[in-house]
């Protein structure tokens, strides 16, 4: 991936722009591919390359590999065994000759300590020229160790007017996570079904809908739970209040008590078993007024993006503070 722009720049003739807004751009790392197009069994241009996620990290170097696992394996879930006393210092690393065994079968680490050493100054190199370090950085925000400092935007209080859809989540108020206040003005007709906002989507998310005339709040945590409360009297109709009450019952990623008010009385209360540490997908969108992409909830799967079939006024959204 990261020699296509330099590809596509060259291919279209067009200059990569030093600056973007005020903003000086980093250098460009990849190396375009348009030597190939003439020539399909051109030599490659690229020795040299390394990756590091999550302090997993191996680079690549003239036809030579090294590699070691940080303290996660990626594909196990949950807290690894001593993840917080690991040391990328103690890391054990692999070394393989791909001209020779591209499938990594014959580890050379023990027969070639040089090479081996060689390799990890190379990888520290492109690390710090990547602005990869320190080693296991980007572990620090995350579910393990300190998910309250995770990257999120700065603003604490949104408001709304009516139906809005496509939100990234990443820019969305992360209602899974943090203390919050949703409080919309709404205008229910009789027989009012729909949704009234959705974060993320089936795999993960929130979801506060309207079915058959019920408020319906729906928590669902990677499928894994689904936390669903709803009004035992259905909403009255014409101008009505409704508040959505998030309170976390101790820290992040732990019990979240909900509350669901109409008209400033409460009508449902939940408890979350475990809420979200981080956020519910990468990709998908807060939407008011319907769900879109991915439905959150079973329960309007059939019937997404699930539009409210009343009028939406003003949403207000608040963090709530600790
Ligand atoms: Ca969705």
């Amino acid at each position: 991936m990261i020699d296509i722009v330099p590809t596509i720049y060259e291919a279209t003739k067009i200059k990569s722009p030093q600056v973007v807004n005020g903003f000086p751009q980093d250098s460009i790392d990849g190396i375009s591919l348009a030597y190939t197009f003439a020539d399909a069994k051109a030599t490659g241009q690229r020795k040299t390359q390394f990756f590091d996620i999550m302090a997993s990290r191996g680079i690549y170097h003239d036809g030579w590999f090294a590699s070691a696992f940080g303290p996660r394996e990626p594909w196990v879930g949950g807290i690894p065994k001593g993840a917080r006393e690991w040391s990328p210092e103690k890391d054990v690393w692999e070394l393989y000759n791909l001209e020779e065994d591209w499938s990594q079968a014959h580890d050379l680490a023990a027969a070639m300590p040089e090479k081996v050493a060689q390799m990890k100054d190379l990888f520290l190199i492109e690390s710090a020229k990547n602005k990869n370090l320190p080693i296991g950085g980007g572990l620090w925000s995350t579910a393990l160790f300190h998910p309250e400092d995770a990257p999120a935007t700065s603003v604490t209080k949104w408001t709304f007017e009516g139906a809005m859809a496509g939100m990234p989540e990443s820019a969305a108020p992360k209602l899974g996570k943090n203390n919050s206040l949703v409080s919309m003005n709404l205008e229910v007709p009789d027989n009012a079904n729909g949704v009234l906002y959705a974060l993320a989507g089936f795999s993960s998310g929130i979801t506060c809908y309207v079915k058959d005339g019920f408020l319906c709040y729906e928590f669902n945590l990677f499928e894994i739970t689904r936390t669903k409360i709803c009004s035992k009297e259905k909403l009255p109709t014409g101008k009505v209040k409704v508040e959505i009450e998030s309170k976390l019952a101790a820290k992040i990623g732990g019990p979240m008590d909900v509350t669901l008010k109409v008209n400033d009385v409460e009508v449902a209360r939940e408890r979350v078993p475990a809420a979200m540490s981080l956020h519910f997908t990468s990709n998908a969108t807060f939407d008011i007024g319907s769900d879109q992409d991915s439905p959150v909830s079973l329960d309007y799967y059939d019937q997404a993006p699930f539009e409210y079939n009343g009028t939406i006024g003003t949403t207000t959204i608040q963090y709530t503070g600790k």
